[in-house]
């Protein structure tokens, strides 16, 4: 079997997609986890971009884009978690498509400087859940995007659906639990083992300390960690 090895910052999200669709195929591999504010020669010499993540395979390819590298691990690495039906693939396709602009509606609501913005950015969270729940009413039955089985579609959103379950725990936005396919969704990936790179309380502990570093308008809500007991 091949080396893989995954080149992370720990809390990105376009890593833990790629993460959770190695977990998803039992595929052993290592993280490499590198600081957002000093990376490595090394790391700008494989990433085009300079992002992450990265894939390394047997410490001689080097693959990015989290969408390519799961498009990749899928022809590769058994189980095939797209569908056999190529309509199929390709609508399952058109909605990972989506996700930048899904993820940009939570990031929106997590790093809103004001009052002000911040109550914009919730705002359009209604129009990007109604998408979801429609698409997901076609699918069918859940609980997963489509119905009994895992895809490619799951791991891409369960990143960002957890930051909205993040999100909701510092400061309620209450928008969930009007869209019932969505929070069926959204409650099957969370309890799913594959999405979680980190034991889940330590990782939104991480989660919440990158946000109150940040001082956006959540951030105030957000407690310091408590100083170890001398
Ligand atoms: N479209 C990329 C997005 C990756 C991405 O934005 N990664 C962030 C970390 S979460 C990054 O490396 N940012 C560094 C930068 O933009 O310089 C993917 O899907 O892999």
């Amino acid at each position: 079997m091949a080396k893989y090895t995954l080149i992370s910052f720990k809390t990105c999200p376009w890593v833990q997609r790629s993460a959770i669709l190695l977990r998803e195929k039992n595929t052993p591999f290592e993280f490499r986890h590198i600081e957002p504010d000093n990376r490595p020669d090394w790391f700008l010499a494989i990433s085009p971009h300079k992002k992450v993540p990265v894939v390394r395979i047997d410490d001689s390819v080097s693959l990015f884009e989290s969408s390519a590298i799961n498009e990749f691990l899928d022809e590769t690495v058994e189980p095939r978690l797209h569908p056999a039906d190529p309509v199929q693939r390709a609508i399952n396709r058109a909605w990972t498509d989506y996700v930048p602009t899904f993820a940009s509606s939570v990031t929106g609501c997590a790093y809103a400087a004001t009052e002000e913005d911040y109550k914009k950015a919730i705002a359009k969270i209604p129009e990007a859940f109604d998408r979801l729940e429609k698409a997901l009413e076609k699918q069918g039955s859940g609980p997963f995007f489509n119905g009994a089985s895992y895809s490619l579609v799951d791991a891409a959103y369960a990143p960002f659906l957890q930051r909205y379950v993040f999100l909701d725990h510092i400061h309620a936005i209450g928008q969930l639990e009007k869209f019932p396919r969505l929070k069926a969704w959204v409650d099957a990936l969370m309890a799913r083992p594959s999405t979680h790179s980190f034991p889940p309380a330590e990782f939104e502990a991480m989660y919440r300390e990158n946000l109150r570093k940040r001082g956006s308008y959540l951030s105030q809500f957000i407690e310091a960690p408590r100083a170890a007991a001398e």
